[in-house]
């Protein structure tokens, strides 16, 4: 820890970019900024994991072609397409096992979820999203886990987004959130069923992921 000298450390200028803990409702958590220096190493392990399990637009049950691009990595990945939604060892676009989860995309989950108050996170399953402008995602529960003890921990990179988080029921109003690069949510207990949604994506350009927004999102599914 460093001591605190006030004139040094807290009032030299510099705009504080200290992580911030928002509660946003029962076990749900933004870390604002908690991703900040680990950015580059994610974005680069992101590029060898899609070069092994390419992104795609997948389609749901009912034959919409989802606006997000998605693929996954860990023990399984979760799909969806004219059967329904499931998790799957198999990629069914390569016909082989999904990617590891790298070591460094579990220890940030673990920590952030731990900073939320949820000890022994261990996910065994990431879904990477990549929004383009205009993509979103209609509101819907995450339910197809196995174990709704153990929390969602996410995390955003590249352009701000518009979360909507709504409550136990579908006509709940939603609560609207910017989720921006760098922030890591939590999302456990009494919100693990919460409905929630992406707002299309607005254009725009960012340093690290260029026009898009990426989302990773880890779940334990087994
Ligand atoms: C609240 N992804 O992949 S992340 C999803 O930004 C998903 O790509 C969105 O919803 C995205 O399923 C939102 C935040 C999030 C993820 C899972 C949750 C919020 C959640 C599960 C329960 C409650
Ligand atoms: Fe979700």
């Amino acid at each position: 820890m460093i001591a605190h000298r006030p004139g040094v450390d807290l009032f030299d200028g510099l705009p504080d970019t200290r992580p911030r803990t928002e509660i946003l409702a029962e076990d749900a958590v933004v870390l604002r900024g908690l991703l900040n220096n680990e950015d580059k190493a994610v974005m680069q392990a992101l590029d060898k994991l899609l070069a092994a399990a390419p992104l795609r637009h997948m389609f749901t049950q009912g034959g919409h072609r989802m606006s997000v691009a998605m693929s996954n990595c860990g023990r399984v990945g979760w799909v969806t397409d004219r059967s329904g939604y499931r998790y799957d060892p198999i990629d069914p676009e390569t016909d082989r096992p999904w990617p590891a989860l790298p070591d460094a995309f579990h220890d940030i989950a673990r920590r952030a979820a731990a900073q939320a108050g949820f000890d022994n996170f261990a996910p065994d399953a990431c879904l990477i999203n990549v929004y383009e402008p205009g993509a979103r995602m209609s509101l819907h529960q995450d339910k197809n886990e196995h174990d709704f003890a153990a929390p969602i921990v996410s995390v955003s990179l590249g352009l701000p987004v518009v979360f909507l988080f709504g409550g136990m029921q579908r006509n709940d109003r939603p609560r609207r959130c910017r989720l921006e690069h760098g922030d890591i949510a939590v999302w456990g207990g009494q919100s693990r069923l919460a409905y929630h949604g992406v707002s299309p994506l607005a254009d725009g350009h960012h340093p690290i992921t260029g026009r898009r927004r990426i989302n990773l999102t880890f779940r334990k599914a087994l």
